[in-house]
């Protein structure tokens, strides 16, 4: 029985997984230049410790010897978004990242890091002396390296990690263990697969992806703007737009990537059917009204209330201020508002 069956993966939404014993990220010099260039403000928890630890997993956790690291899958709830967009009169307007809906709508660190820990436990109980680590987004790890250097995807043009019979639709959860384990699989480095493709530069309404750098100016992205900094009053960079609805995250530049195109057609339900309750509160209050009402409403709420109807979901954590913020930038964009 392969490992993915031993650990029952695919009960988790993972859809494919690597390993490897790499401690060091093979594009290390293109993170570190992507620094020194100030590509990375104003995003500075990047700098810093958080940098010097990012240069091996040895830096990290002392312990590493190797990683297992998983794809855990929103794209079936892409799709669903997609159908609502297309075809749900209710529809205001206003787009949401799809991972905020993915996961049952609960905020996919506490979720998968729920999963990591299973996962990690039930290792432990075939091999002896296990320790893990899990590692997921927030923690000082290049994770879309780690995910390369276990061979399960590529790094496209618009920046992400892309896997051939996935997509890019998936967050990256892993396990960083104090041992090497033994039958594992162990793939090879996937090549380029963007070819001379350059649909995601072409698409981004900020012109945010550089194409020489196969990177990220991180001020003019809209999702480090509509995610991020969150407690801003002004626009900080001229190339900022939410003209197209993107009032929390951006799927642009992988809306029109083919390799999620081909994932797409491959799915076989699109029915646009949120069944969980954080999912129905999202879509309730977010693309199903008005949206001068919702900017109303985020207006009047008090911090705390807001936090609490949304406890749990990735809104937590940016608050009501930052969505206030973006709506009004949309509204304005849009001559709703002056
Ligand atoms: C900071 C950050 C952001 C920033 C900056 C993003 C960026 N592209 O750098 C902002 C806020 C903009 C952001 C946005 C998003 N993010 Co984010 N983010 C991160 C975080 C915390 C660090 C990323 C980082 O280190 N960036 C620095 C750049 C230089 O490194 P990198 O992106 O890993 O890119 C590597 C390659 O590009 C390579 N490289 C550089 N130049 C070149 C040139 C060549 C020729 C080659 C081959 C390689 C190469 O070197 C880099 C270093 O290894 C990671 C989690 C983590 N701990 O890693 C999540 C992460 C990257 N984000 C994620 C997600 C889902 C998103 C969004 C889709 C959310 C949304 N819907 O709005 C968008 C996507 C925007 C985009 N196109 O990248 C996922 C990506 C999953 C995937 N399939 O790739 C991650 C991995 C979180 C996770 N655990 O799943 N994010
Ligand atoms: S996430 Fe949106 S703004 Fe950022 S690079 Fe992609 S398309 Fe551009
Ligand atoms: S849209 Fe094209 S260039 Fe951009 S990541 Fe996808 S395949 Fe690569």
């Amino acid at each position: 029985m392969s490992l993915f069956d031993t650990l029952k993966l695919a009960t988790y939404g993972i859809v494919d997984y690597g390993y490897t014993t790499e401690a060091i990220p093979a594009t290390l010099d293109n993170y570190n230049s992507w620094i020194d260039d100030n590509n990375h403000l104003p995003l500075v928890y990047l700098e810093g410790l958080r940098q010097e630890k990012r240069q091996s997993l040895k830096e990290h956790w002392p312990l590493f010897e190797s990683a297992l690291v998983f794809l855990f899958s929103y794209h079936d709830t892409h799709n669903k978004l997609q159908a609502l967009y297309q075809n749900d009169p209710s529809w205001n307007g206003l787009k949401l990242a799809s991972y905020t809906l993915g996961f049952e709508g609960i905020d996919y660190h506490h979720k998968i890091k729920e999963n990591l820990i299973e996962i990690g436990e039930s290792l432990k109980l075939t091999h002896e002396g296990l320790e893990y680590k899990l590692t997921l987004d927030t923690h000082p790890v290049l994770e879309r390296d780690l995910a390369m250097r276990a061979g399960i995807g590529w790094f496209g043009k618009n920046s992400m990690l892309i896997n051939r019979h996935h997509g890019s639709f998936f967050i990256i959860g892993s396990l960083l263990l104090n041992k090497k384990i033994q039958n594992v699989e162990l793939k090879s480095i996937e090549t380029d697969h963007c070819g001379q493709c350059t649909r995601c530069i072409d698409a981004c309404p900020t012109d945010a992806i550089d194409p020489v750098s196969r990177t990220i100016v991180a001020k003019d992205c809209i999702s480090t703007f509509t995610i991020e900094q969150f407690r801003l009053d002004t626009v900080p960079s001229e190339k900022m737009t939410l003209k197209e609805g993107t009032i929390f995250g951006c799927d642009i530049c992988q809306d029109v990537c083919p390799w999620n195109k081909r994932r797409d057609r491959l799915q076989t339900s699109s029915h646009i059917d949120f069944k969980d309750e954080n999912q129905k509160k999202i879509l309730n209050f977010f693309l199903k009204r008005e949206v001068k009402v919702l900017a109303e409403d985020l207006n009047t709420l008090s911090e705390g209330a807001f936090k609490r109807l949304f406890k749990n979901t990735s809104f937590e954590r940016s608050g009501r201020r930052g969505l206030y913020k973006n709506i009004i930038l949309y509204l304005k964009e849009l001559n709703i508002l002056s």
